[in-house]
């Protein structure tokens, strides 16, 4: 008997401690503790709470493991026979809510730091996609798109030969070896001032996302036709790693995000180049493109955006993903081409890329698909023309917003 209870016990206590020899690192399995005031607030809260419930714990297993040992029927035990002890009633409301007090206070102070956006000095409004995220900043108008880095997304496609461990680092931090960690490098990173106190506007585009980076303890809901605020401000220059956090869709977990924290001077210099490049953006539109840069360039673009779903070869995923090679979009009237990649097709996974691509990116992808995959149409399709198509009637616009009577030409109205 003595043996048996023994035996059992030794088992038990094997298998308690197989999960703590397996995790070398203890760190990992906690809640980081970020590089900001709250989230540093949010990690003491949250430890203290943790040592509470394990004190609460300790004590309660320990008084029933006590009272089932110590008052086992097999030693003749008798049970006790009283009912309705309104001391012991007393007792076990009072202590709990006092508990519960000495946790909400400290609790709702972060909270309410948290929900204090005052005196911020930057705002950047961020809107997620299915599946990237724009960055506008309010102050200087930069504006940009970020999305998994390319090779990555080369990378996760089915069957492709990409050997993961010798291209990717495994660990968190950038640097270790040149292609990131896997699954969560951008393109674009989202570049912020130290030491400022920094206002973000989520909203989302399409479906429910969550912008989420556990360093700076931000994670909020990105919802359609919602702003939802939250703020962060950094004190040390570093790259802090987040991702979506909420299921929207079939690219959710291929959504990451990078901040890169850098020093004022840095930020700055930063901004200018940025501005530099919208510029040159602009009057890239404007200038007459060669058929051979544009084909070139489409393929880039091609790769960024579209090859996740049409396939490195174009040929698609039958039933799913139409091919390119071949398709009568692609080989047939250019303006329905157009029509398809700016506007997206209403229902399905084909979103609009209007609002994403440039003018050039635009007319690059266009021309690159009616010329390659054995399409070869010999089309060239110049930014300039979409730049108009733009400029012109608003195409993105539903038919009742186009209808809608021309105030000036409404009497009574100014
Ligand atoms: C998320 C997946 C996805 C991505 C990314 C995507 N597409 Fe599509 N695309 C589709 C689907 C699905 C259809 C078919 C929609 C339908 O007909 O209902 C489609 C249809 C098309 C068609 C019409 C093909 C035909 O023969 O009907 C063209 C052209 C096209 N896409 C171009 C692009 C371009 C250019 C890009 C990148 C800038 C792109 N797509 C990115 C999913 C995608
Ligand atoms: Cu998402």
């Amino acid at each position: 008997m003595t043996s048996n209870v023994s035996r059992w016990a030794l088992l038990s206590l094997m298998l308690l401690l197989v999960p703590f020899g397996a995790s070398a690192e203890w760190g990992a399995l906690n809640m980081p503790q970020g590089v900001t005031e709250i989230s540093n607030e949010v990690y003491t809260l949250h430890m203290r709470i943790f040592y509470i419930c394990c004190a609460i714990g300790a004590a309660v297993f320990g008084v029933m493991i006590y009272s089932m040992f110590a008052h086992r029927k097999s030693k003749g035990v008798k049970p006790a026979t009283f009912h309705e002890s309104t001391t012991v009633e007393i007792v076990w409301t009072v202590v709990p809510l006092v508990i519960l007090i000495a946790m909400a206070i400290p609790a709702a102070r972060v909270l309410i730091k948290m929900e204090d956006f005052s005196d911020s000095e930057m705002s950047i409004k961020v809107t997620a996609y299915q599946w990237r995220w724009q960055y506008e900043y309010m102050d200087s108008g930069v504006s940009f798109y970020s999305q998994l880095e390319p090779s990555h997304n080369e990378a996760r496609q089915m069957g492709s030969d990409v050997d993961l461990e010798a291209t990717f680092s495994p660990s968190r931090k950038r640097g270790d070896s040149e292609g990131g960690v896997y699954l969560k490098e951008v393109d674009n990173e989202l570049v912020i001032p130290v030491g400022k106190k920094i206002r973000f506007l989520h909203t989302a585009a399409d479906v429910i996302h969550s912008w989420w980076v556990p360093d700076l303890a931000v994670k909020k809901d990105a919802i359609p036709g919602f702003i939802n605020e939250n703020w962060a401000l950094i004190e040390e220059p570093g790259v802090y790693h987040g991702k979506c956090a909420e299921l929207c869709g079939r690219g959710h977990g291929f959504m990451p995000i990078v901040v890169r924290a850098v020093p004022q001077e840095e930020f700055d210099i930063w901004v200018a180049e940025k501005q530099l490049a919208m510029a040159s953006v602009s009057e890239q539109a404007d200038r007459q493109w060669a058929h051979q840069e544009l084909v070139s360039v489409g393929e880039k673009v091609y790769q960024a955006n579209c090859m996740s779903c049409h396939q490195a070869e174009g040929q698609g995923i039958p039933g799913m993903f139409p091919a390119i090679g071949g398709s009568d979009v692609a080989t047939g009237s250019i303006d329905k081409h157009i029509d398809t990649v700016m506007n997206g097709i209403d229902g399905s996974m084909m979103s609009q890329f209007s609002e994403v691509l440039s003018d050039a990116d635009l007319a690059a992808v266009i021309t690159f698909q009616r010329n390659a995959f054995g399409n070869n149409t010999g089309d060239t399709l110049q930014p300039s023309h979409i730049k108009s198509l733009r400029n012109g009637v608003d195409i993105r616009a539903p038919e009742s917003v186009a209808l809608l009577p021309d105030t000036n030409t409404t009497t009574g109205v100014n």
